[in-house]
């Protein structure tokens, strides 16, 4: 039902497919259930302090239990694809050895469930949430962690490779770098910017080696590529200085991951300025960039926000804020970040895989959850989108963060990102003015 204030009258290329995301531990909960081994999220969550109200993922929105009515909801709001991560402690317990049936078989059941109802999965290997066994051998900063993820990748290839045709490796590789090992917001909570950088190193390591040892088990078809947040980095003013600094800032965003997975390289001015604090360097071992650069089918793409370096190599804010003190809202950011994929890395196929605004919903007595703010929002990042196509980027897919609203790390369930609204008291589903906006989006291709 766009109506005209939200109707832009932007067509999209017959076939684009529309569709939303989730992770596993933001949503599926049974967190204990059926032999699902502990992930590093379980500790953090358990750390007092780590989390916003001690909240935890241990029952999320119970997706684990209520998927089938999850992919009813996804069925009628007309998504042709559903992205959702696969949690490898799930499957494998100690995140290596015995194969645990019960985790697998609840895979086997949503990828059935998708099929019958004409969804088109896109399955994410990791969303951050390591074995807590690998992570106590080392995790990230151990180079046998890339391994292991390889053979996890090659299990799941093998199990489930015939009902997925679209694969990603690692979602954003830079958060766990960032969030997880630099500022600790994240889980593991390591603040040690010299192990950071070696994780990085192995994330990418674990992509390259679960490429290679994904291919052999999937059918003809198939395609792989990494999920990476990208920012568009602007200078603040424009001094010399912050055109610099906004040049390296790019660097530690976009291309230390991109760059090696792209072009086998890592990015010279980065490497040299990673040098002064971390060891990363001496952990890249021969033919490592090769493995990372492995041929991939596509690039998954996601976008929340750009970021304003000041000469000192500081940020700035110069766009309205969202409720994530972190976002400012610009869609022509995701103009810029797709046209500058195109440019620098050539016209390799591209999805996003995420995108969205948090917004402070609540259900009104009419039973209606109204969010005008994420109407808005997605009506101008698609609109941006729409116009990065018209100029030739081969962009196939638009999945909206997040299909509901779930469990959002450290800020707990006070931040809603979702279309459809979840009372966390009864687990009931309300799909918000927003989701009835983005079907009519959906079933008119235009918005
Ligand atoms: C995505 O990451 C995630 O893939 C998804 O799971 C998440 O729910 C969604 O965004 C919404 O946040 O974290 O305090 O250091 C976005 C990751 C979040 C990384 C903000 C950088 C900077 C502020 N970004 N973060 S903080």
């Amino acid at each position: 039902e766009p109506s005209d204030e939200t109707s832009l009258g932007l067509r999209f290329p017959k076939g684009f497919v529309w569709g939303a995301a989730t992770s596993a531990y933001q949503i599926e909960g049974a967190a204990g259930i059926d032999g699902r081994g502990p992930s590093v999220w379980d500790t953090f969550c358990a750390t007092p302090g780590k989390v916003r109200n001690g909240q935890t993922g241990d029952v999320a929105v119970d997706h684990y239990h209520r998927w089938s009515d999850d992919l009813d909801l996804i069925k009628q709001l007309g998504m042709s694809s559903y992205r959702f991560s696969v949690s490898w402690s799930r499957v494998l317990p100690d995140g290596v050895g015995p194969v645990n049936q019960r985790g697998l078989d609840f895979y086997r059941r949503l990828l059935a469930g998708l099929h019958e109802r004409g969804i088109s999965p896109m399955v994410t290997l990791y969303h951050w949430d390591t074995p807590q066994a690998l992570h106590e051998e080392g995790g990230w900063e151990n180079r046998d962690t890339a391994y292991r993820f390889a053979d996890y990748a090659a299990l799941i290839a093998a199990e489930l490779g015939d009902s997925v045709p679209v694969w990603l490796t690692l979602n954003e590789p830079k958060t766990v770098v960032q969030n997880g090992y630099l500022t600790g917001v994240h889980a593991p909570g390591h603040k040690d910017p010299a192990a950071a950088y070696v994780v990085a190193h192995h994330q990418l390591l674990a992509h390259g080696l679960a490429v290679q040892a994904m291919r052999p088990h999937l059918p003809a078809g198939s395609r792989i590529g990494p999920a990476l947040n990208l920012h568009p980095c602007y200078p603040a003013d424009n001094s010399e200085g912050a055109q610099e600094q906004t040049i390296l800032y790019d660097g530690y965003e976009n291309r230390l991951y991109l760059d090696p997975i792209f072009r086998a390289s890592y990015p010279a001015d980065v490497m040299a300025d990673v040098a002064r604090f971390s060891p990363m360097a001496s952990y890249i071992q021969t033919d490592d960039l090769k493995i990372i650069g492995s041929p991939v089918d596509l690039l998954a793409v996601q976008y929340y926000t750009p970021i304003y370096v000041t000469a000192d190599g500081s940020t700035i804010f110069k766009h309205p804020t969202s409720q994530a003190f972190w976002q400012q809202i610009y869609p022509q950011g995701m103009y810029d970040i797709l046209t500058r994929v195109k440019r620098d890395y050539g016209n390799i196929p591209l999805t996003i895989t995420e995108n969205g605004l948090p917004t402070p919903d609540a259900l009104g007595g009419d039973g209606m959850v109204d969010d005008p703010g994420r109407i808005a929002f997605f009506r101008d990042h698609f609109a941006a989108a729409h116009r990065a196509i018209s100029d030739g980027v081969n962009l196939e897919s638009y999945h909206v963060w997040s299909l509901l609203d779930n469990f959002e790390w450290q800020e707990g369930y006070d931040e809603r990102w979702g279309l459809i609204y979840v009372d966390y008291a009864s687990q009931r589903r309300i799909p918000k003015r927003s989701a009835r906006w983005y079907s009519g989006v959906i079933s008119a291709n235009c918005v």
